[in-house]
């Protein structure tokens, strides 16, 4: 029997305030308005910006479902949806790509003006959401809202994808994976023969050393503070792994004595950290190097810095979902994927039914998962 047209009662994760450990419960999903898609969620990645929110350091509305790293078939479509059909297997993202505001046209934007992930106002364009649970709204989170059966995003925030493509793994290039390695191929654009530190080894920062590699960095330095992490980075391309808590003096002198006093030519930070931020700034070329943030700063951090850290030459940059246009670029990741172009086995580490979404999650906080993967 269709479900078109009517509210369907499903499981999802809500998180009613701060601190507080996911509740799975019972919701109701309205159907879709005009421009708008109802998504069957087949599987989540768990990355570290929910539990940001989870934690209170990225401020948003609550009672809210969050999830944003996933992939689904559309179940039906709102009035007017053209660009995808039910039965299609698609990503629903956290950039909308609207086509037509002046991010989406500058060759080098990609956050369209349709995105909730500044204001994370929570609520759809008509200031409402399509969650409900015993007659009580429900936030969204980003515009996805994945950790639930069934959700529904805008049209412009949801890409068709290969309907081979295996949901338990291409649900990283949804964020984690695209984000890591587009920080290095469009953010940076990191040169062969180039040297590359990389602050921050969970799923992003591994991903920012798979395409440091891919492009022909010469040494990428992987920096954490849980040794455990170093075999993988080094499996997927890491020269050499430096834990800052072995070292008396501030991780930035330690790579400057590590590239004979020239600092490297490119730093990612990948943890979300002020700190580490101003360190990966301070461990670049002072002339010719660029830092890039990936990692997601708690919405209230400011940073004190000397001008002259920038005044000699550096660039301080940010990356958001690694500098890709969503919409367009997402079947494309896919379709690099099929043709194994590359490879994201190593770097998922856990794959769990979704009723375990709180050991996912604890996981990731102990820093024994890089990327735990929830399936319906
Ligand atoms: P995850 O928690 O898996 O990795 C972070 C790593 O940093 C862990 O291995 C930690 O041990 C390490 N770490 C923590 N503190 C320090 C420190 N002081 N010095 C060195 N290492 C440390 O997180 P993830 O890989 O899922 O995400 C990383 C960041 O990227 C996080 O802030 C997330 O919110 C952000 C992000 C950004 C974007 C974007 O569009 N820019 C998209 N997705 C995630
Ligand atoms: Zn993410
Ligand atoms: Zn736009």
């Amino acid at each position: 029997m269709s479900t078109a047209g009517k509210v369907i009662k499903c499981k999802a994760a809500v998180i009613w305030e701060p601190k507080k450990p996911f509740s799975i419960v019972e919701i109701e999903v309205a159907p879709p308005k005009a421009h708008e898609v109802r998504i069957k969620i087949l599987a989540n990645g768990i990355c570290r910006s929910d539990d940001h929110v989870l934690t209170g350091s990225v401020k948003v509305n609550f009672p809210i479902i969050l999830g944003h790293e996933a992939v689904g078939v559309v179940e039906s479509v709102g009035e007017g949806v053209t660009s995808v059909k039910p039965g299609d297997k698609v990503i629903p993202h956290f950039l909308p790509q609207c086509g037509e505001c002046k991010a989406c046209i500058h060759p080098r934007g990609n956050l369209c003006k349709k995105n909730d992930i500044v204001k994370c106002t929570g609520l759809m364009a008509d200031g409402t959401t399509r969650f409900s649970y015993q007659g009580k709204q429900i936030h969204n989170c980003g515009s996805t809202s994945t950790f639930s059966e069934y959700t529904v995003v805008h049209e412009d925030s949801v890409a068709k994808i290969d309907a081979a493509a295996p949901p338990e793994k291409v649900c990283l290039i949804s964020c984690g994976f695209s984000t890591g390695y587009g920080a290095v191929v469009n953010s940076a654009k990191v040169e062969p023969g180039s040297t590359c530190a990389v602050f921050g080894l969970g799923g992003v920062g591994l991903s920012v050393i798979m395409g440091c590699k891919v492009v022909g960095a010469s040494r990428i330095i992987g920096i954490d503070i849980n040794k455990d992490k170093f075999p993988l980075a080094k499996e997927l391309g890491a020269t050499e792994c430096v834990n800052p808590l072995d070292f008396k003096k501030p991780i930035n002198e330690v790579l400057f004595d590590m590239t004979d006093g020239e600092g490297v030519d490119y730093s990612f930070e990948v943890i979300g950290r002020p700190e580490t931020m101003s360190a990966a700034l301070a461990s670049c070329n002072m002339n010719y190097g660029t830092s890039v943030i990936v990692g997601v700063p708690p919405t209230t951090a400011e940073i004190t810095f000397s001008p002259s850290l920038l005044f000699t030459g550096r660039t301080w940059k940010g990356t958001v979902f690694g500098g890709w246009k969503s919409k367009d670029s997402l079947p494309r990741l896919v379709s690099d994927f099929m043709e194994k172009k590359f490879s994201l086995d190593l770097l998922i580490t856990h794959t769990m039914p979704f009723d375990k979404i709180n050991e996912g999650f604890e996981l990731l906080r102990a820093g024994k998962s890089i990327r735990g993967v929830l399936v319906f």
